[in-house]
């Protein structure tokens, strides 16, 4: 059997984590209707009271978050607690340019680091792990997610964050790295850049590789184990519900157990927003059950699995989630970074000479994530010289970046060349094979 962090709770008897489950989601509906406004008015209104819930078989009577509330009651108004209570903010960008908010008290970083250190013992990481971790730190959750895990776990930390990628293979090399967790896309952009400098898997120590913050696919992940010499597994998370660690593979590779004793997953039809039978496919759908900071009851992630209830070889008994297939709604990720049309499309109608007809065009150049944004330029303005069109690229790309916070490339291009549609209009061409 592989490596358990927390044996009693993993593997902890169904009936006695439903228990668990449904003694925490009264406490976390009693806790929501007294501190949380918003959430007091949104029970309130279906005839909900602080003790109405006595059963996870209650849970379809309470009301959804969705992202607009989150919005809505930017930045700290969905907090259950005073702001002295809040240690840490992270944040994550959203529709509006305003971002997407969480707050942690002490108690939620230790539950996040909790849960980081279970999903990172799946993928191998002791005591004896030197644990090497490329994902960004700052606002993103990546970076200090990963490592408030591995120094619970009581790893070697590197905190080596984005970037700089000569400099991260060499630092991986002298310093032994056991582990590495960062984003799959930059996993393999490493893997290429080790095989430049004329390095092989075996000048590195690596064993396991955890992966999240972005789709990918079954493929990428045979490729990553190669080429790296690796067991890599997939990680899940959300700012809004804690950042990564809500969701993680074990070694079977079979889907991702949910930590159920700490969030409640639902699959819901995201058209009647009725719960699914598991196996079917819908939006994800997450209550966290010991959250103090922000507390979310039935927030609709969008993202797109089904439910596994089949019990898993490995012992855990928390219930899985399969591999993503996509979104409900039109977010990119792009190199980790959410990315909404919407937010291109803003800069674009800012701009004069453009037209409001554009397309936005995702490819894998190498083992990253481009970003190209096609523009339809006014008949007048096409046919001046090429320097104002060069200039008027870079000033498009330049307000772009601004926003996204990444690389994209701005190509003009002449009136009606781009697709017309009948029905919705396809801004975004993927052209990504995950
Ligand atoms: O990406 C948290 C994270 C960091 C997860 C590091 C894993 C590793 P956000 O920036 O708020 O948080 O983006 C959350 O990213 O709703 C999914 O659409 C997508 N996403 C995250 N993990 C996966 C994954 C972090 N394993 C959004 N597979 C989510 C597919 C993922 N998509």
């Amino acid at each position: 059997m592989s490596l358990i962090w927390n044996e009693k709770y993993e593997c902890m008897p169904r009936d006695e984590l439903q228990a668990i489950q449904e003694e925490r989601l009264r406490e976390t509906v009693n806790r929501v209707f007294y501190e949380v406004p918003f959430y007091r008015r949104a029970l309130q209104e279906r005839g909900l009271g602080p003790d109405s819930v006595k059963s996870l078989d209650g849970l379809s009577k309470l009301p959804f978050t969705t992202k607009d509330d989150l919005r809505d009651n930017y930045p700290y108004g969905l907090f259950s607690v005073p702001l002295s209570e809040i240690v840490r903010v992270h944040a994550s960008s959203g529709t509006t340019g305003k971002p997407v908010v969480d707050g942690y008290t002490r108690h939620d970083l230790g539950v996040w680091a909790e849960v980081m250190a279970r999903s990172l013992t799946c993928c191998g990481a002791t005591k004896n792990s030197v644990v090497h971790i490329a994902y960004g730190y700052g606002l993103f959750t990546g970076g200090l997610g990963a490592h408030g895990g591995a120094e619970l776990i009581g790893a070697s930390v590197i905190p080596a964050s984005g970037g700089h990628t000569k400099r991260q293979i060499m630092l991986m090399k002298d310093f032994g790295s056991t582990i590495l967790a960062c984003t799959p896309s930059y996993a393999m952009h490493l893997a290429e850049a080790m095989a430049e400098a004329g390095l092989s898997k075996s000048d590195l120590k690596l064993k396991g590789g955890l992966f999240g913050a972005e789709p990918w696919s079954q493929n990428m992940r045979s490729q990553l184990e190669a080429r790296l010499g690796i067991v890599a597994l997939d990680v899940y998370g959300l700012t809004e519900i804690i950042g990564p660690g809500v969701a993680v593979e074990c070694p079977e590779k079979q889907g991702l157990h949910v930590w159920e004793d700490h969030f409640l997953p639902e699959v819901i039809d995201p058209e009647t927003g009725k719960q699914l039978p598991d196996g079917s496919y819908g939006e994800l759908v997450v209550t966290t059950l010991t959250k103090q900071g922000m507390p979310l009851i039935r927030y609709r992630t969008r993202d797109i699995t089904t439910i596994i209830s089949e019990l898993c070889p490995c012992g855990r008994t928390h219930r899985k989630i399969a591999r993503f297939v996509g979104r409900t709604d039109d977010m990119l990720v792009i190199r980790g970074v959410n990315v909404f049309p919407s937010q291109i499309e803003e800069v674009l109608l800012r701009i004069a000479h453009t037209e409001p007809q554009y397309q936005i065009i995702v490819e894998r150049r190498g083992q990253l994530d481009a970003l190209e944004v096609q523009v339809e330029v006014s008949e007048q303005f096409f046919s001046d010289e090429i320097r104002m069109l060069e200039t008027l690229e870079r000033q498009i790309q330049r307000q772009i970046e601004d926003v996204l916070g990444i690389n994209v490339r701005v190509k003009l291009v002449e009136p009606k060349t781009i697709e017309r549609s009948e029905g919705k209009a396809k801004r975004v061409i993927d052209r990504r094979q995950l």
